[in-house]
């Protein structure tokens, strides 16, 4: 059984005993499920099931920098949001082509970035999931281990603007309301425009915040240790040592 099984199992708190006999495999799985936890600081307790509004932080995150983490704040704190969960994407859809960071070198930037902050947790529940990670399979499994729970997904506002290309859109509306941060050097205005066109039922569910301006991507970061540029102040101290000391971004 994956590790993520494991962990949704005990997520939801469906470890049964039938009758008086619990099988030796399910204090195992208990087991695999507690040491994942206490790994990836994952959302495995009672907490898990009193959160009433959750935010979904996806991206590639390669690297995780500041403008992720002050937009997730933000969301957090204006949407009064009881747990944010950064889920750093497998394979993303959108850059099939693009050469990217290994997977978990990500993962693990992003939990490093997210392990001062109480209010954040990480899943890799998209890395851990064959294929492309479309969004639409990240919100239906974040549905099923939360149910009742109002689900934001926090977006640049860029991103939000192209959210109709993205597979089964409708659905993903359907399921959780999108967060739609501004972003330095893209116009709220034109962003407004695109989502205005869409239909009233899908319209409602996207929601704007304005963050402050930061003018960091993870382009620019990746550019600037490739000139041996600094990077100091852009994102979390942590990152950048793990940057340095796994050489990544050198060529
Ligand atoms: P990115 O590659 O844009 O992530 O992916 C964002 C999410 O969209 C991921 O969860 C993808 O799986 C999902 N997606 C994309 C395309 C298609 C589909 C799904 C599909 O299902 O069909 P980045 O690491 O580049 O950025 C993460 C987020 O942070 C993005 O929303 C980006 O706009 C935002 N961001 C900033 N926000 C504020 N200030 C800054 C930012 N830089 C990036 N400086």
């Amino acid at each position: 059984m994956k590790w993520f099984t494991a962990t949704t199992w005990c997520w939801n708190c469906n470890i049964q005993a039938y009758g008086k006999r619990v099988s030796y495999m399910s204090y195992f799985y208990i087991l695999l499920a507690f040491l994942h936890s206490r790994r990836y600081n994952c959302f495995m307790n009672k907490e898990a099931r009193q959160i009433s509004r959750l935010g979904i932080m996806g991206g590639t995150f390669d690297p995780i920098h500041f403008g992720h983490l002050v937009t997730a704040e933000g969301a957090r704190y204006e949407y009064k949001l009881d747990k944010v969960i950064f889920i750093p994407t497998g394979q993303p859809p959108h850059k099939q082509n693009i050469k990217r960071t290994e997977p978990w070198s990500r993962f693990e930037m992003t939990r490093l970035a997210v392990a001062t902050n109480p209010f954040f947790e990480i899943s890799p529940l998209e890395i851990e999931r064959p294929g492309p990670s479309y969004t639409i399979d990240t919100v239906q499994e974040i549905a099923r281990l939360f149910p009742g729970t109002q689900i934001y997904f926090i977006t640049g506002a860029d991103a939000v603007s192209e959210i109709l290309i993205w597979k089964k859109v409708e659905q993903i509306l359907s399921i959780c309301r999108f967060i739609a941060a501004t972003r330095p050097g893209y116009k709220l205005g034109e962003t407004w425009k695109k989502i205005d066109e869409l239909p009233q039922d899908l319209k409602k569910n996207i929601l704007c915040m304005e963050v402050p301006a930061l003018a960091i991507s993870s382009t620019g970061i990746r550019q600037r240790v490739r000139e041996g540029r600094p990077i100091k102040y852009l994102l979390p101290e942590s990152v950048e040592e793990y940057i340095t000391s796994n050489n990544i971004y050198q060529d």
